[in-house]
């Protein structure tokens, strides 16, 4: 067996591969892979769909997730670069409103979120939240897209939202950022299908946009 093969194998035996969700449209950096037309660079990364600050439950300030869903303040080079900027998976115009998808698999209840840095330096702080204008899942308030379900099928393992763009905010290369914070484990007395206070299960990921 080649390299990642063997990694597969062992990762899927020693239960290290946490399928629950990425970001599928724009891109993530971390599952670039999955597009043939762009270059493998970050090469292959198995587990693209369980990127879970490095599965430390997180509080309600994500204090323990780094920036693009590695482990906080543990960002590891030899990784690969596959937290690193990368190629551009979404062009967008300023102040339009954009359509971006997220692919569910093991995915249990909670919500996401999506943030922009609208800067080329990435930062831990440059991320502001965008308003949400409608989704194929119920909202609650102005920026979480609930996921009401465990193991989802289709058509509900893709979630299509429509995102406000801020007006006047361009940026030649910056950051898209989806954060679902699962509502596992359940137990908290506010634990509902779409938030728990409790420290929950959270993944991350992070797109490489261009604002025009
Ligand atoms: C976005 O624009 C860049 C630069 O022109 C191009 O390389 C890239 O393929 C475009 N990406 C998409 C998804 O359109
Ligand atoms: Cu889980």
């Amino acid at each position: 067996m080649k390299p990642v093969a063997i990694a597969v194998v062992l990762a899927l035996a020693l239960g290290f591969v946490e399928p629950h969700g990425y970001l599928m449209e724009p891109l993530a950096r971390t599952s670039i892979h999955l597009d043939p037309n762009l270059p493998y660079n970050p090469p292959y990364w198995y587990d693209n769909k369980g990127v879970w600050c490095n599965n430390v439950h997180q509080d309600l300030q994500y204090s323990q997730c780094g920036r693009c869903g590695e482990a906080a303040g543990n960002y590891d080079a030899s990784q690969g670069g596959i937290y690193d900027k990368g190629a551009l998976t979404g062009n967008y115009t300023s102040g339009s409103i954009i359509e971006v998808k997220a692919g569910l698999d093991n995915a249990h209840f909670g919500h996401f979120q999506m943030e922009l840095c609208a800067q080329e330096q990435e930062t831990d702080n440059c991320f502001s939240l965008l308003p949400v204008v409608s989704a194929s899942q119920p909202l609650r308030g102005e920026n979480l897209v609930c996921i009401p379900f465990d193991n989802p099928a289709p058509p509900n393992d893709i979630v299509t939202v429509r995102l406000q763009l801020p007006a006047g905010v361009r940026c030649s290369r910056c950051t898209l950022r989806w954060t679902y914070r699962t509502s596992y484990p359940n137990g908290a007395p506010d634990w509902d299908d779409c938030y728990t206070s409790a420290p929950a299960q959270t993944f991350r990921n992070c797109a490489d946009i261009s604002i025009n």
